[in-house]
């Protein structure tokens, strides 16, 4: 049951949330603008005073990330914060503001397969610590998780590597190899912000390690298109992506304009392998609910 926690995880917020909203007006959650001031500053604080073993990853092996604290006989080693790179990524407050938050990440070896989506079900082996070096998630051998379902500095970071190849060994085990490796630190606006479980404090900032061994392209509605293709406004995402105005983005919802023809019946009727557009309007059928 344990190597399911990120993704339960991600449904038992949703029960959190709810019951704040409805029972307990007194709750505040905190303002996203301070918290990620206090979170990056932390990150930094011990990205500056750490480095990590990435002589290991110039090769195909399996190795696991090991964080060390520089002192004297490390001190010429590059620290994190020298060596990870910032994706910008903006959330909303209460007030429909956009607050940046930096995801820093470090590709200790980038994969030699494949990209993947930020929507992809991926098979990862991972390990979530706080800055304490509390490890409050892991798993050490691999697990396909939907990253649909998970945090956004997760998939965010994870969708930077590409996927591995593999042997079979004569007793039918499968060995990894050269696939992607990262390190993703996070402020918790990224992460699970004010939720909280028994061992993961409320506006935790995170550092997960990802070992990306494979992946698969997901149709979540299994409507004909895949996920990270149901990104009308094109951003990038396909979350708040809602034609037809009924809350249920198109990437899970099975009639995308909802003119009462399945997405599925109307993307290519004529069986051509081209997306219909019968006006010719440059709206596709399946998203042009005149149609
Ligand atoms: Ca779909
Ligand atoms: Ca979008
Ligand atoms: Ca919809
Ligand atoms: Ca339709």
């Amino acid at each position: 049951m344990k190597n399911k926690l990120l993704v339960i995880f991600s449904l038992f917020v949703f029960v959190v949330q709810c019951k704040k909203d409805d029972d307990d007006d007194s709750f505040i959650v905190r303002d996203y603008s301070e918290q990620v001031q206090v979170d990056q500053e932390l990150l930094e604080n011990f990205m500056q005073t750490h480095t990590y073993n990435y002589e290991d990853f110039n090769n195909q092996l399996n190795f696991d990330i090991r964080i060390d604290t520089i002192t004297e006989y490390n001190s010429t080693k590059p620290s994190l914060l020298d060596l990870a790179k910032i994706q910008t990524i903006d959330v909303q407050n209460s007030e429909g503001e956009s607050i940046s938050h930096n995801l820093y990440y470090i590709i200790a070896r980038e994969g030699s397969n494949q990209n993947i989506s930020i929507v992809d079900s991926v098979y990862v082996a991972y390990e979530g610590k706080l800055i304490d070096g509390f490890t409050f998630d892991k798993n050490k051998f691999p697990i396909w998780l939907d990253m649909a379902n998970t945090i956004e500095g997760f998939r965010e970071g994870v969708s930077k590597l590409k996927t591995g190849f593999y042997d079979e060994n004569q007793d039918g085990t499968i060995n990894y190899k050269s696939f992607g490796v990262g390190i993703f630190f996070m402020p918790s606006g990224i992460g699970y912000y004010e939720n909280s479980t028994s061992t993961l404090p409320e506006y935790s900032p995170l550092i997960f390690s990802v070992k990306l061994m494979s992946h698969t392209d997901t149709d979540h509605d299994n409507d004909g298109i895949k996920s990270i293709l149901e990104d009308i406004d094109g951003d990038g995402k396909p979350f708040g992506d809602d034609t037809d105005g009924d809350r249920l983005w198109n990437m899970y919802d099975s009639d995308d304009d909802g003119d009462g023809i399945l997405t599925i019946d109307e993307i290519d009727k004529n069986d051509d392998l081209i997306i219909d557009d019968t006006d010719d309007d440059g709206v596709p059928d399946y998203l042009d609910p005149n149609n």
